[in-house]
């Protein structure tokens, strides 16, 4: 299986994340993919080819064009007004406030355009986001030409991200830019399969009213976990979309033994939909060590979890997500990889 990747999308390089009530030192960190990467090198998975470029488009075909705008001309704006060090929001137009007309001020911008404050942006953080997207399109295309599975080693991460915001340690959606390619050149019903720990609000919100997208997520319950207010059992998919999303939220200190019995009820949605290609949304932080998560994995499991995803028959795209346990980071996800090559 070839691996995508690019040295761009190290140079963002984030410091610190506001979490706990302190000033913390930073989790979505660029040695993540590098692990990973040397790994995969060690491991003999396959070539290590360098993304395409696509242009501006398939971002914007996902993405609104001011929250494209926005991070793109962001770093200019915040230093431009003599900020020093990264940019996180901490105000934002909940309920009552009113989003649109967004503010022309940068705090205000922040605001308008994230969902948390775990998820600074730094001076590369447009330019990585974008070669991660690339990455994504890469390996969609690479399956779209043929190959049986491809593995976009994204960095930055995108589940979380939304149509106009970043947050979750997520700006661009990977998993979503790259399905609406593949629907832009030729197939008629793509499937996203979440296996996060963390659901994939952004992902679930930008398919949600479409049935040409199934989205399937597993991951811990939003009732104790992080997004908090997206990711329960009733969020199925509005108007065309009904059916369409199906979430499957399980207890802190699940271990891949009770996770593989929901894994094989989702497998089974699989089947029935028939996609023309599967986008798995690869994060590694059901691991039981990862930092900041509360499921068991062992690093065997992951293994477990590849060669159940190659039961599902269908040419796959692997996208990295999360995942912090960096030790180990690189073993789990090969793991998977491995797994599903058989
Ligand atoms: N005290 C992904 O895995 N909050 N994002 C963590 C820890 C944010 C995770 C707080 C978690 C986001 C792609
Ligand atoms: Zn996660």
């Amino acid at each position: 299986m070839k691996t995508v990747f690019s040295d761009l999308q190290l140079s963002h390089s984030p410091k610190h994340e506001i979490s706990d009530g302190e000033l913390k030192p930073a989790v979505e960190i660029p040695s993540r993919a590098e692990i990973v990467l040397k790994t995969v090198q060690e491991r003999g998975v396959g070539d290590v080819v360098s993304p395409e470029t696509f242009g501006a488009r398939p971002v914007r075909r996902i993405h609104a064009p001011d929250y494209v705008d926005f991070l793109e001309s962001f770093w200019g704006h915040w230093s431009g007004a003599g900020r020093k060090g990264e940019a996180f929001p901490f105000v934002w137009p909940i309920r009552s406030l009113r989003p649109d007309p967004a503010p022309a001020h940068i705090d205000g911008l922040l605001g308008r355009y994230s969902m948390d404050a775990g998820t600074p942006i730094g001076e590369h953080t447009y330019s990585a986001a974008t070669a991660s997207a690339h990455t994504a399109l890469t390996a969609a295309k690479l399956v779209h030409e043929g190959e049986r599975s491809a593995f976009g080693l994204c960095r930055p991460p995108g589940h979380h991200a939304g149509i106009d915001f970043f947050g979750g340690y997520c700006f661009f959606n990977n998993a979503a830019i790259a399905a609406q390619w593949l629907r832009d050149h030729g197939a008629t019903r793509v499937a996203i399969l979440d296996v996060d720990y963390h659901h994939g609000n952004g992902t679930q919100a930008i398919f949600y009213e479409r049935s040409d997208i199934l989205f399937l997520s597993i991951h811990a319950d939003p009732t104790q976990e992080y997004p908090y207010f997206l990711g329960h059992a009733d969020e199925t998919g509005e108007h065309a979309g009904t059916g369409f999303t199906r979430n499957w939220p399980l207890p802190i200190g699940t271990t891949w033994e009770k996770y593989s019995e929901v894994l094989d009820d989702a497998s089974r949605w699989l089947l029935v939909y028939r996609p023309d290609y599967l986008i798995v949304s690869l994060g590694l932080d059901c691991f039981e060590h990862d930092p900041i998560s509360g499921f068991r994995f062992k690093s065997d499991d992951f293994f477990w979890l590849g060669q159940r995803l190659s039961y599902v028959g269908v040419p796959t795209v692997f996208l990295m997500e999360g995942g912090y346990a960096v030790d180990a980071l690189g073993t789990n996800c090969v793991n998977v990889l491995e797994g599903f090559e058989g």
